[in-house]
């Protein structure tokens, strides 16, 4: 007879969201912008499944640093991190935007080790990445309690604020912060922390501002991946919602400004044309060279990140970073 492991069942709060996972939703959003003066798209939209695909194909690209840079801070660090996540009592591991939990997995493979009491609730709008986490956690390391919890970050944190009562440990990780605007980083912060009691922590990987050519390669790579990674959205536009994009008629193009450190790429239409997209019922009109924005990512200094978090309502514990100083990982206290 075979053994089916027991996994904890998933909280799916996805649905109570009128979310970005509908078609509605994303119809609406997709008209909003392409209406736009200058025309744009929001990033958060990158990541159906061919787009997540592509995604991990970016994070093994050479020119794609900050994977590789994260993976040795937490590589180099676990024993010291999981000791000032532990403080010797029980607490719950929040990894907000899990994934398949590579990075994190270093760290719970050390927590373990330590024996440490804590149980882990990773936290992803992808069901299927939450199903798939928690049966790899269960093979690999089935002392670990796994809670996984299925939606966007703000009803999750809401639920854990009511049903996890013990102290908090949050993982941000992956340099996500970089896709919000300044002021929208904030407010996702300030959002957190009042979600988090006094004593509680966060642990936030961000990409450092860096040689301008370092960072323009990481979204330029030579094999086009990130190229076809920004043109799935067009693609996705296509398959869900029924657009006649001629994808080829569109390129890729990214810009860093040093001077504010944003990394922002942009598709621009190589010739004068019209697109229908059936679900909208509209035309959206393009003029030769005319283009849309579909991503911001944030390069901060470690300044600004101390500033950030003081701002709202934490405080630096510890700095951790590779030598290059590429990346660093940056553990708060709320307080
Ligand atoms: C997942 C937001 C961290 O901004 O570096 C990678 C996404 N875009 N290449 C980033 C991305 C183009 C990535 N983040």
């Amino acid at each position: 007879m075979e053994l089916t492991p027991t996994v904890a069942p998933m909280i799916d709060l996805s649905r109570q969201e009128d979310g970005t996972n509908s078609t509605e939703t994303f119809a609406k959003v997709v008209a909003e912008g392409l209406s736009q003066e200058p025309k744009s798209l929001p990033s958060r939209y990158f990541y159906d499944a061919a787009g997540s695909r592509l995604f991990q194909d970016i994070m093994a690209l050479p020119e794609y640093y900050l994977t590789r840079c994260e993976f040795k801070v937490l590589t180099e660090n676990r024993q010291e991190m999981a000791k000032q996540f532990a403080e010797n009592s029980f607490f719950h591991l929040i990894d907000l935007g899990a994934g398949d939990a590579m990075k994190t997995k270093i760290l719970l493979r050390e927590l373990n080790e330590q024996k440490s009491a804590f149980d882990y609730v990773p936290v992803d709008i992808s069901g299927d990445a939450m199903r798939q986490l928690s049966n790899s956690l269960q093979q690999e390391m089935p002392s670990v309690d796994v809670q996984a919890v299925v939606g966007e970050y703000f009803p999750a944190l809401e639920w854990l604020q009511e049903n996890k009562s013990e102290r908090k440990v949050v993982l941000f990780l992956g340099s996500n912060i970089g896709n919000f605007k300044a002021d929208e980083s904030k407010h996702f912060l300030q959002r957190i922390c009042s979600n988090l009691s006094p004593g509680d922590k966060l642990l936030m990987g961000i990409d450092l501002r860096k040689d301008p050519d370092t960072i323009l390669s990481a979204y330029n790579d030579a094999s086009g991946v990130t190229a076809e990674f920004n043109l799935n959205l067009l693609r996705r536009i296509n398959r869900e919602l029924g657009g006649n994009f001629e994808v080829e008629q569109f390129r890729h193009y990214p810009i860093y400004n040093p001077h504010e450190g944003v990394m922002r790429s942009f598709l621009v239409s190589k010739k004068e044309q019209d697109v229908y997209i059936r679900d909208t019922g509209q035309t959206f009109h393009f003029d030769a060279w005319e283009s849309i924005h579909t991503e911001n990512s944030h390069k901060y200094s470690l300044q600004q990140v101390s500033e950030l978090g003081k701002a709202c309502g934490f405080s630096v514990e510890t700095v951790f970073q590779d030598d290059a100083c590429r990346f660093a990982d940056v553990l708060f206290t709320v307080g």
